[in-house]
């Protein structure tokens, strides 16, 4: 089970944006795995390597792809175990950040590795992800789904960026049939109220409405959900903290403020989760929120955290979080996303598996996401086929075991 071959390329995301594929060959085995990208990324995220300059307006990563290659020329010939693979790329790398080739390159090389391994070894990716994990049970996760779209994911005036359901049923294939509905109810109380232009989907494929103010939002799809479903946020505070303050709905908030507002939230619409409720330095006020609403609702770090065990371990240490938002490409090899999900499951945190808001077909995080036994995946609305492939593989792999 030598590496025979390795082959990156440059493809395109659901923005149309440039991205790294990767292709490994052990033996006669081919496997391939793409690389998503955020747009409302943490500043501690692994690097993302792009080109600069004109084409593309500077997204292309052809650098990423060259680099992939070269460190590719380097396997072929080896045979590895994941953690060995994935340390080999970290020892060349230099730096836990991979300045050197990027995350983007690494990752690919990463995920099509795993992914080659468990089709060698015939087995399905999720089960190999579950051994990688000294894990022997299968776990399906719960979608959190995507609703509304706001923040640097939409262009309306709602500064939280995503409304996420997590619906209820017996099955994940229950689940699904409960947030397709909600879904499609949600279109068509929206069309009645603001018209068909307010049907309209943001990156994530959430709907993304003339909302202002959160607590409108929140009221207009509690109306819809009678129910059927907990309702979650994505608030990504960083995104509107600007010198030393938050700007929401045009107006200076400061963190005090900020914290009354999730308080208030929170207790009035019986929200199951709350990720980034703060800017991503702000360990302090995650952890006063957190104190405030432990026992009802999850305090999810991301952009906080950025799948980094170092930002977890200090998460754990201040009482900042109880769930971690766990993104491959933050961190950029698959054992390093392992280790940062064991660490925050061995604290007793729930994990969330993510999705970028920049993804592409490649559902490798639903086998992940069932290997490793997260809690919950996160991959937008059940709409638009690169959120939906996650949601199906899921339902696959549900039939499977
Ligand atoms: C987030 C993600 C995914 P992005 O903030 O959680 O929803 O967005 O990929 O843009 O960082
Ligand atoms: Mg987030």
């Amino acid at each position: 089970m030598r590496i025979t071959k390795v082959k990156a390329r440059q493809v395109f995301d659901s923005r149309g944006t440039p991205t790294v594929e990767a292709e490994v060959h052990v033996g006669s085995t081919v496997a391939s795995a793409i690389v998503p990208s955020g747009a409302s990324t943490g500043i501690h995220e692994s690097l993302e390597l792009r080109d600069g300059g004109t084409a593309y307006h500077g997204k292309g990563v052809t650098k990423a792809v060259a680099n992939a290659n070269a460190v590719g020329r380097k396997l072929v010939g080896h045979k590895y175990t994941q953690k060995d693979f994935d340390g080999y790329l970290e020892r060349l790398e230099g730096d836990r950040h991979k300045h050197l080739f990027g995350a983007n390159a690494d990752l690919a090389l990463s995920m099509a590795y795993c992914r080659a391994m468990a089709q060698y070894h015939h087995v399905p990716l999720y089960r190999h992800v579950a051994s990688l994990c000294g894990k022997k049970r299968i776990q399906l996760p719960v979608p959190a789904m995507n609703m509304i779209n706001g923040g640097m994911h939409a262009g309306t005036r709602l500064d939280f960026q995503e409304c996420l359901l997590y619906p209820k049923g017996r099955s994940f294939a229950d689940m699904m049939r409960t947030g397709v509905e909600i879904y499609w109810d949600m279109k068509a109380a929206l069309k009645k109220k603001y018209g068909p232009l307010a049907t309209n989907v943001g990156d994530e494929g959430g709907f993304a409405p003339p909302f202002d103010m959160i607590e409108k939002a929140l009221l207009f799809l509690d109306g819809v959900v009678k129910g059927r479903a907990k309702i979650g946020l994505d608030v990504a505070a960083s995104s509107f903290y600007k010198n030393g303050s938050y700007k929401l709905c045009g107006k200076k908030t400061d963190t005090a403020q900020l914290l009354r507002l999730h308080e208030r939230i929170i207790n009035r619409f019986k929200l199951a989760s709350v990720e980034d409720p703060f800017q991503e330095e702000d360990f302090v006020s995650f952890g006063q929120l957190l104190a405030k609403v432990r026992n009802k609702c999850l305090i999810v770090g991301d952009d906080l955290l950025v799948t980094q065990t170092d930002r977890i371990q200090w998460a754990i240490d201040q009482n900042s979080c109880n769930c971690l938002l766990l993104k491959l490409n933050q961190v950029g090899t698959v054992s390093e996303a392992i280790d940062a999900g064991l660490l925050a499951q061995e604290n007793g945190w729930k994990v969330m598996v993510s999705h970028r808001s920049g993804d592409t077909e490649d559902p490798f995080i639903a086998d992940f996401a069932c290997g490793i036994g997260a809690d919950f995946i996160k991959s937008g609305a059940p709409c638009r086929s690169e959120r939906v492939a996650k949601y199906n593989r899921l339902l696959r792999i549900e039939e499977e075991i």
